[in-house]
């Protein structure tokens, strides 16, 4: 990847040290399964293959769904599995055999499975001890693998798991030849640094070419995409999403942000539609009745809107003096908010959208006006399209 020193983002490249080797970055999504967990989701058997289509269209790598839940979950992981979509379909599963069967029986060719290996875990659901727990593992592992499937593990609450014994657990599933091993900060309790060394840890003790590493950081503190990708830069190379960041609690990574942070800051050569993140995050809205937050990165109806003066002077020349990326590359659009912010550029702007003559004067008592109204926004309006910004050519640049 070289880097472009006419970007206007050229210099945060620098910073970011994202000019390097395109390692890729893969995603996982759990929208079906750890978004499912996420109080008053239930997806039906309909909107679950329709997610499955979009996610795989979208370009994600995997997606993870639980057949054990209920039969209709059954029948949409079955379903699902059928459609030949391009991503792997992981099924999801504990590491009981009967449960690895019923993923057999939906036809499955993943299967990821999970165990709590933390002592509380251990104790306090589990009842079983360490020895138990790595020997009930173990034959899951060797019961997934002699039916040749492909297999994640998942260390559940690894990031309060003694380090020998999560060593141990990864080296054993490893020899397996556990095509993945998952290292979930299962509780949300990590900073960057700390999963940074967690993941370095596993990653130094096993034999790379036999298992990779998954990241699934949850968002207790709001750090998980930072951790998730911090487990990144120490070895992991893929990020376990949902849409809108469904999942138990607070949830887990957003799509749509790790799909942007990895492709523009991280620069990881993935495959992915990003214009599809607006109406990802509006099916999922209309389906569960969750409303987005208007200040939700990258979805969110506020995150490419600019309001004060100082920033619409700017926006009205050059949207880059404010923005990251092109909203429309993630499906969204640029708004201007005209109020008492505005300033006389904004008036100047409003002015020539009306066909009005634009003098600086003209500008400045409509500048005023606009304060003078004390009612804060007024009026809001697209800025995307080019002929917009002709007129604003136009226009600005008389108004200084
Ligand atoms: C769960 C646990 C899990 C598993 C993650 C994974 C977690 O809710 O069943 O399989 O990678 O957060 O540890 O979601
Ligand atoms: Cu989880």
């Amino acid at each position: 990847m070289s880097l472009n020193s006419e970007d206007p983002n050229y210099y945060a490249h620098i910073y970011n040290d994202a000019g390097g080797a395109n390692k890729k970055i893969r995603i996982l999504d759990s929208t079906l399964r750890e978004g499912e967990q996420h109080p008053g989701i239930s997806f039906t058997v309909k909107q679950r293959i329709q997610i499955a289509w979009m996610l795989d269209s979208f370009g994600v790598d995997q997606i993870e769904i639980s057949p054990v839940v209920s039969s209709d979950h059954a029948e949409a992981t079955k379903t699902i599995i059928r459609q030949g979509l391009r991503a792997d379909i992981v099924a999801h599963v504990r590491a009981i055999k009967s449960d690895v069967d019923v993923a057999i029986s939906c036809g499955a060719t993943w299967v990821a499975t999970y165990i709590g290996i933390s002592d509380i875990h251990l104790s306090a659901k589990l009842k079983i001890t360490r020895e138990q727990a790595k020997n009930r593992a173990l034959e899951v592992a060797d019961y997934i693998k002699s039916h040749g499937l492909k297999a994640r593990f998942t260390m559940e609450d690894a990031s309060r798991t003694d380090p020998n014994f999560l060593v141990d657990m990864c080296r054993e599933v490893n020899r397996l030849g556990i095509e993945r091993i998952s290292i979930p900060d299962t509780v949300g309790i990590m900073r960057p640094g700390g999963m940074y060394n967690l993941v370095g840890m596993v990653h130094k003790n096993i034999d790379l070419s036999k298992s990779s590493i998954d990241v699934h950081c949850h968002n207790d503190i709001g750090l998980a995409l930072a951790n998730a990708l911090a487990g990144c830069d120490a070895g992991a190379n893929q990020i376990h999403t949902t849409i809108e960041g469904l999942g138990e609690r607070t949830g887990i990574p957003t799509l749509a942000e790790t799909a942007v942070a990895l492709t523009l800051i991280y620069k990881s050569n993935n495959d992915l539609r990003l214009h599809m993140l607006k109406d990802l995050s509006k099916t999922i809205s209309q389906y569960t009745g969750l409303v987005v937050p208007a200040s939700k990165p990258v979805v969110g109806d506020s995150a490419y809107k600019h309001k004060a003066g100082t920033h619409l002077a700017a926006i009205l020349r050059n949207p880059s003096a404010y923005e990251i990326l092109e909203p429309k590359i993630v499906g969204n659009r640029r708004k201007i908010v005209f109020g008492e912010l505005a300033g006389k550029n904004g008036a100047a702007y409003l002015l020539s959208m009306l066909g009005l003559e634009t003098s600086s004067r003209e500008a400045e008592t409509l500048a005023h006006g606009l304060k003078e109204l004390r009612m804060g926004d007024v009026l809001e309006l697209y800025l995307d399209e080019r002929l917009e910004r002709k007129i604003l050519n136009d226009a600005a640049p008389n108004i200084n």
